[in-house]
């Protein structure tokens, strides 16, 4: 990331009205959460989704798909937000029309301070039945959960004894209407989008930096790695998000000590 790059995004974020933060897996990837498909460390590496991300594999072995997300959801509760989810918040503190759009499924972007906060994807912490819908509580995450989970059979619904599934949303499944429909109108109306740690290949999630673009807001990516956004945006920051972002942070505010 050269300096004039920077200056340059950084007045695009001190000058915005409305941004949007629009995040992935490589933001979390500083607190040890796993990505999907980065080369030996992605989780698309080691696990098939077909066998684990869909309805059909959890119909096909539901104790199996159960005991993985048991086991993401042990590991999410145990890492914690780093610098770049404090960064994002820092944004919304200073710029309060920002809107954080996230692919994201675990909990770091709430536990950092952000709180205009859109889930296409759905959480690792909102289980629900698969029969009736009924929202399900946890108990707190196993504390030693083998690699990959092992089998774990789902709990049942308290409501109709259906099984309970992982409030995610899996290949093949439609977003949650209501926040895909406030991504594309926040994208719309914004002035500037700012991508941060996605790959940007998953549809129709990757859409919105492209609604953005299309209504004429300036787009800035954060990444250490080339992606299909490369020629959409208009300032490539190459760089981890932890210590991209709270750079970014404190060159467009400088008088605010940083990121807080
Ligand atoms: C760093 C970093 C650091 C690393 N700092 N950066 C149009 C074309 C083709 C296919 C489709 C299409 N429309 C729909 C589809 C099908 C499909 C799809 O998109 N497939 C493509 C992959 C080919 N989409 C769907 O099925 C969606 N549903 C749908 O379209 O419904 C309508 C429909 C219904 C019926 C039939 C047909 C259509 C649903 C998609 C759901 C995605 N779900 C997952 C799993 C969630 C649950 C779970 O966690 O298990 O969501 S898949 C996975 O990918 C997860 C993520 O949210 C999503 C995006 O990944 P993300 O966040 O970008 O992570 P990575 O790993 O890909 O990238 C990480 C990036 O970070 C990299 O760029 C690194 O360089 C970078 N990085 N360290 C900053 N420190
Ligand atoms: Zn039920």
């Amino acid at each position: 990331m050269t300096d004039q790059l920077r200056a340059d995004a950084a007045r695009l974020l001190r000058e915005a009205r409305a941004v949007v933060v629009f995040t992935g897996a490589g933001i979390s990837a500083e607190s040890g959460v796993a990505t999907f498909r980065d080369a030996l460390t992605g989780l698309w590496e080691r696990y098939d989704p077909q066998q684990l991300a869909t309805a059909e594999a959890f119909h096909a072995a539901p104790d199996l798909v159960w005991g993985w997300y048991e086991w993401r959801r042990a590991l999410v509760s145990r890492a914690r937000p780093n610098a770049g989810h404090h960064a994002v918040a820092a944004i919304e503190a200073h710029a309060p029309s920002t809107v954080v759009v996230t692919q994201n499924v675990d909990d770091l972007h709430e536990r950092a301070g952000t709180r205009a906060l859109v889930r296409l994807h759905g959480s690792l912490f909102a289980p629900r039945c698969v029969r009736c819908a009924a929202p399900a509580s946890l108990p707190p995450p196993p504390g030693d959960t083998p690699e990959g989970g092992g089998r774990i059979p789902p709990p049942s619904c308290v409501e109709c004894d259906g099984p309970v599934r992982p409030g995610v949303v899996w290949f093949g499944e439609s977003l949650p209407e209501d926040q895909l429909a406030a991504a594309v109108r926040a994208a719309s109306t914004c002035d500037l989008l700012l991508t941060v740690g996605t790959s940007a290949v998953v549809y129709p999630a990757a859409e919105i930096p492209r609604v953005a673009a299309r209504h004429g807001a300036p787009v800035v990516q954060v990444n250490p790695y080339e992606t299909p956004l490369d020629a959409l945006a208009d300032i490539n920051l190459r760089g981890p998000a932890g210590q991209v972002l709270p750079a970014l942070v404190a060159a467009a505010w400088p008088d605010a000590g940083g990121a807080r």
